[in-house]
């Protein structure tokens, strides 16, 4: 049994048990109990504060988790980053008041810097030699040059809305997080397994949501054509049209360099183009 620690509830909870549903992982919290067994995995799950996690998988409480990198970094526990997760994406930056001039971070030197990241900010301080006064406040950041309480904020953004409703701008980005999926050190035999099973259908997942399967009829002439522009996962399908002279060809694309493959297809007169969602893929 491999033990996840995952949000309990926040910005990041919904996400992860998206994920593990997306993986075949059905959890059943409705009754919001602290520890909930998986269906048909050999998954428990334990519902923490994101700020617990990283402690809690380096304590073996739990064997892995998902939590911001930003909270890890900052708690700075010893602990295996698996992969990112590519959600709950955002920014811990340094923001002042919007009239105020800054050029560069020497002008935080003497200012007072409100945060509840005190240990990422310190060492971005740290490293620039600026002297600050850190001020460690748990929560409603944005609101503290507005009552006097600080001169500028370090916290987190993902939209820059909460700053321009406080008067605040962002001038310096520390560090750029989102949601990773953590593990303990040291994990016995029995749970890498587990783990690595997991892994396997967390790619399968990622992998295909990154890319479309597509479809198109294509004259023969420009098959050659055709095919150097979609690799697929070996090669491409092709299958002749009962129309003379026209086949059929199938393959994956990746989303990266989606519209531009479009347009060359279309250049390779490719007609009836159909772009369906891949579910799962597994290389
Ligand atoms: O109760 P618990 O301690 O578990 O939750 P929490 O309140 O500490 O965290 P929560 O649920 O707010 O966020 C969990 C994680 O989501 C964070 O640790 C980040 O990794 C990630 N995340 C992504 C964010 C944001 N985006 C975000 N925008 N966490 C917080 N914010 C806040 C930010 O603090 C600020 O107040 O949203 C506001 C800014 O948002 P914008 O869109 O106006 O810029
Ligand atoms: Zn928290």
């Amino acid at each position: 049994m491999l033990k996840i620690a995952i949000q309990k509830s926040g910005r990041l909870h919904e996400n992860s048990m998206q994920l593990l549903k997306e993986c075949g992982v059905e959890i059943n919290n409705g009754n919001r109990q602290l520890k909930v067994s998986a269906l048909d995995f050999p998954l428990e799950a334990y519902f923490f504060r994101d700020d617990d996690i990283p402690q809690y998988v380096f304590d073996n409480i739990a064997d892995i988790g998902i939590v911001g990198e930003n909270v890890l970094y900052e708690k700075n526990k010893d602990i295996d980053v698996i992969s990112k997760l590519g959600f709950g994406r955002c920014r811990l930056s340094i923001a002042v008041p919007k009239n105020l001039n800054y050029s560069s971070p020497k002008d935080l030197n003497g200012l007072k810097i409100a945060t509840t990241y005190s240990g990422l900010l310190q060492k971005f301080l740290k490293e620039r030699e600026i002297q600050a006064d850190i001020h460690e406040i748990s929560g409603s950041v944005e609101i503290a040059p507005g009552i006097g309480l600080a001169d500028a904020i370090c916290d987190l953004v993902s939209s820059g809305s909460t700053l321009f409703t406080n008067g605040l701008k962002e001038v310096e980005v520390i560090l750029r997080s989102e949601a990773i999926l953590v593990a303990n050190k040291n994990l016995g035999e029995e749970k890498k397994k587990i783990l690595d099973n997991l892994l396997l259908r967390m790619n399968a997942v990622k992998t295909a949501k990154h890319n479309k399967y597509i479809m198109m009829n294509a004259p023969n002439h420009q098959l050659e054509n055709i095919t150097s522009l979609l690799p697929g996962m070996k090669s491409p399908t092709i299958v002749p049209l009962s129309q003379s002279g026209w086949s059929s060809v199938q393959s994956v694309v990746n989303e990266n360099d989606f519209w531009q493959v479009i347009e060359k297809l279309k250049s390779f007169e490719a007609e009836g183009i159909l772009i369906v969602p891949i579910e799962k893929m597994i290389l």
